[in-house]
């Protein structure tokens, strides 16, 4: 062993003043790859600033020596279960590690304290059931494998310890589990907070099923998602001060109104119109229902079944769930006839009068629709007929009736139907709510947050400004948490740190909401004029942000604009963005509305007050919007953040499937990486001391050997080699970007080689 020792130590010493670099001939390392966005390969040659490089998959390529990144060889074949773990803080060994979990089922990994979540698309109940709950109770992040249960113990012990509030922030794109995280993160926070059987478990069940209620008419299939939710949701659960759910609130954002009349193949509207369809035959009898195939707003596609949905049993548990949460049978008849006046008002087709343009009803079956929706709406046919022909004009001299044309009475029928449909869905909110109750004298709140992620699509409308806008504001506020963790950590480990790097993206939420020359505030200025259009608008943006980096007039168009986001740049096409911006009751609907003999349907529309009537009839869904996330930020700001990161491992929505492409852009876009980056800003890399002894303490074994200050070891073998800007805590070594990389390098020579192999080795290309 002795003279062994002495050789590594003489290596060891040339070595210091050899390899000036660690990326050398022989090295393996990940290098881009079109298809695979990072491959693993093997350097063949080096020259100049050039490697030559044999990839796994076969290919020779030459690339830029800059643009490669080490591969870590004594990376563990499981993978580490946190990335911070990795000895090499980069993006294809990220990629990496979260692939190689997900191919032993191991679908959580940590990024330090945020939590990665990538969809198995197989139900994987031994993941999920109440012994592994119970294993999770009481033990500390990192005891046991990551999992969604550990975030909401911490969550939990954090609350119960520092009396302070706690939030858990879900994210990730369409179809990567949000909406399912989110319910296995309440069931465990139930199963933690719940009360005995005896003393009855009325709050938390209620809690509980409150999430079938509002995704039968919440959700809908999507190309994305079969189960995709069509709104964004906050749920705040109130603990008393011995721990238990003492009542909720649940806070919902921009429902997706367009889908009630508006869904092409093979897509589907909200759930709940097809369980109705299903339901026993008394019931569809009451309601007049028959096939989907049969109602206009259902039948634009092709879709009507769900794989693995039984609708008819879907039906009668959305009853059971709303009976839990306490909607009464009056109520949910009431409910249900909204639902199918919605089918039926879809089927009332107008066409052109004889001799004018007004809008006629097509036919004997648009008339038995019509009364039919009237019939369930408890209205006055004759009235819903003539708000959906006809309007007011109201002018200082007289009133003036006018007939729509049989376009505008298609667009006012459907104005009605959304109308209808989104009132109905935040009175469900409300009633929810006012069910479970609030707790007045409740300290302590977990908050569950499952909203939209970032999206970019062929064509984005004023739906994907407004959701990106929400992954602006949440960005920065991860940005911010994930540099405070970092700044805490060193502080604690007494470590000198000043930060330069990290860029924030005010400059993009400014664009968007600063007053007065944000986009939503020329929004509402350009909807408030009359003659606006959507080219005014687009011109009016161009002139204002023309000099914004942030933003960009798109070549080709006249009314595009593109939005530079932390995930990317997005266009989008303005045609809509004034309508959609307006919410705005017709009248005349609201009239009849509130004038109908079911007090649950006059419920949705109160009578406008005298004032609401008369001012301006224009309420800004942007603006409105915008306060809302405003008062989500200082709720978040008040609580103690967790993040758990959604992702979606493929586009086919598979089991075992790892798209690269897919994957990567997943954690580019939601900040993954991101954080990733503010680390390696900082010290990347930090390792107890005894760790970093174990695997590098061969580089310099007299200083190890009997020295049993491991702190002073770190610090001899550091100086030995004569890495510079490191620095050493309390418990830890923090090295800088790409040091471990270099120091294994050294390391990797010493193991692999003998030493006259190494030696030659060096003379050839040191
Ligand atoms: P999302 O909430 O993120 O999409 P979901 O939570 O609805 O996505 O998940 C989509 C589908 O993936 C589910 O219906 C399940 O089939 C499957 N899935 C997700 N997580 C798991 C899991 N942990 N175990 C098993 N299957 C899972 V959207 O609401 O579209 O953005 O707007
Ligand atoms: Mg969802």
């Amino acid at each position: 062993m002795r003279p062994l020792a002495r050789k590594l130590v003489k290596v060891a010493n040339q070595l210091k003043v050899g390899i000036p670099e660690n990326i050398v001939v022989g090295s393996h390392v990940w290098v881009g790859d079109p298809e695979l966005v990072w491959v693993d390969g093997l350097i063949l040659n080096i020259n100049g600033a050039e490697a030559e490089i044999e990839t796994s998959n076969g290919k020779k390529v030459v690339s830029n020596l800059s643009k490669l990144h080490p591969k870590d060889m004594d990376a563990p074949t499981v993978g580490v279960d946190d990335m911070t773990k990795l000895a090499y803080l980069h993006e294809p060994g990220v990629l990496h590690n979260l692939e190689t979990r997900f191919k032993i089922n191991e679908i959580y990994t940590y990024t330090g304290n945020i939590l990665i979540a990538m969809n198995p698309f197989q139900s994987l109940p031994e993941l999920y059931d109440t012994n592994v709950m119970k294993r999770y109770k009481g033990a500390a992040v990192g005891d046991l494998s990551p999992h969604v249960f550990a975030i909401a113990e911490a969550a939990y012990r954090a609350m119960i310890t520092e009396v302070k509030s706690n939030s858990i922030l879900v994210s990730g794109e369409s179809g990567a589990g949000k909406t399912e995280t989110t319910k296995m993160l309440m069931r465990y926070l139930a199963y933690l907070g719940g009360r005995t059987a005896s003393e009855g478990r009325s709050v938390e069940q209620q809690v509980l099923e409150s999430n079938p209620v509002l995704e039968a008419f919440g959700n809908a299939k999507t190309v994305r998602n079969d189960n995709s939710s069509r709104f964004g949701k906050f749920v705040e659960i109130q603990f008393d001060n011995r721990g238990r759910i003492s009542g909720a609130a649940i806070r919902t954002y921009l429902l997706e109104r367009s889908r009630v009349c508006q869904i092409s193949d093979p897509e589907r509207n909200y759930h709940v119109f097809y369980l109705l369809c299903a339901s026993p035959p008394e019931e569809k009898e009451k309601y007049k229902l028959g096939d989907p195939r049969s109602f206009h707003y259902l039948n634009r596609s092709n879709c009507f079944e769900l794989a693995g949905v039984n609708a008819a049993q879907e039906y009668l548990s959305t009853k059971r769930a709303m009976d839990i949460v306490g909607i009464s049978q009056e109520e949910q008849d009431a409910i249900f006839r909204v639902i199918a006046a919605i089918l039926h008002l879809g089927n009332v087709k107008f066409a052109k009068a004889e001799e004018t343009d007004s809008a006629v009803l097509e036919d004997e079956q648009s008339k038995f629709h019509l009364d039919t929706t009237a019939e369930l709406l408890m209205c006055d046919s004759n009235v819903l007929e003539a708000a959906l022909r006809e309007r007011m004009m109201i002018t200082p001299e007289e009133v003036i009736k006018r007939s729509l044309d049989p376009l505008g009475a298609t667009v006012s029928r459907d104005g009605l139907a959304k109308t209808l449909y989104s009132r109905l869905f935040d009175w469900l909110v409300q009633k929810i709510n006012f069910s479970i109750g609030q707790d007045p004298d409740s300290k302590c709140l977990i908050g569950v947050l499952d909203i939209y992620g970032f999206e970019s699509f062929q064509t984005n409308s004023f739906e994907q400004f407004c959701i990106n806008f929400t992954n602006e504001k949440l960005q920065q506020h991860f940005n911010q948490h994930v540099f405070k963790m970092e700044q805490e950590e060193y502080t604690k480990e007494g470590i000198n740190w000043s930060y330069l790097e990290f860029v924030d993206n005010q400059d993009v939420l400014d664009l968007i909401e600063k007053k007065p020359c944000g986009i939503i505030a020329l929004l509402d200025e350009a909807c408030m004029f009359p003659k606006s259009t959507h080219e005014t608008f687009s011109e009016r943006l161009y002139q204002t942000f023309k000099d914004r980096k942030r933003f960009i007039k798109p070549k080709l168009t006249r009314s595009d604009f593109i939005v530079v986001h932390y995930a990317g740049d997005v266009q989008y096409q303005s045609e809509q963005f004034l309508d959609k911006n307006k919410d705005y009751v017709v009248p005349e609907h609201q009239d009849m509305l509130s004038a109908s003999k079911c007090s649950f349907v006059s419920g949705l529309f109160p009578p406008l007050s005298e004032d609401a009537a008369k001012s301006s009839k224009f309420s800004s869904i942007g603006s409105r919007f915008k306060l809302q996330l405003q008062q989500l930020m200082d709720t978040l700001n008040m609580t103690e953040p967790h993040y758990i990161r959604c992702v979606k491992p493929n586009s086919v929505l598979k089991a075992c499937v790892f798209d690269n492409i897919n994957v990567i852009q997943q954690l580019r876009s939601g900040g993954v990486l991101e954080a990733v980056r503010i680390k390696c800003a900082g010290f990347p890399t930090h390792w107890t001391f005894q760790d970093f002894l174990t695997r590098l303490g061969i580089l310099a074994p007299e200083i190890v050997r009997g020295n049993f200050d491991e702190k002073d070891s770190c610090k001899k073998i550091l100086e030995k080699v004569g890495l510079t800007g490191y620095q050493i805590g309390e418990t830890k070594v923090f090295l800088r970007a790409g040091q471990m990389a270099e120091l294994d390098a050294r390391r990797t020579c010493l193991l692999n080689n003998s030493a006259t192999v190494i030696q030659k080795h060096m003379k050839t290309h040191c």
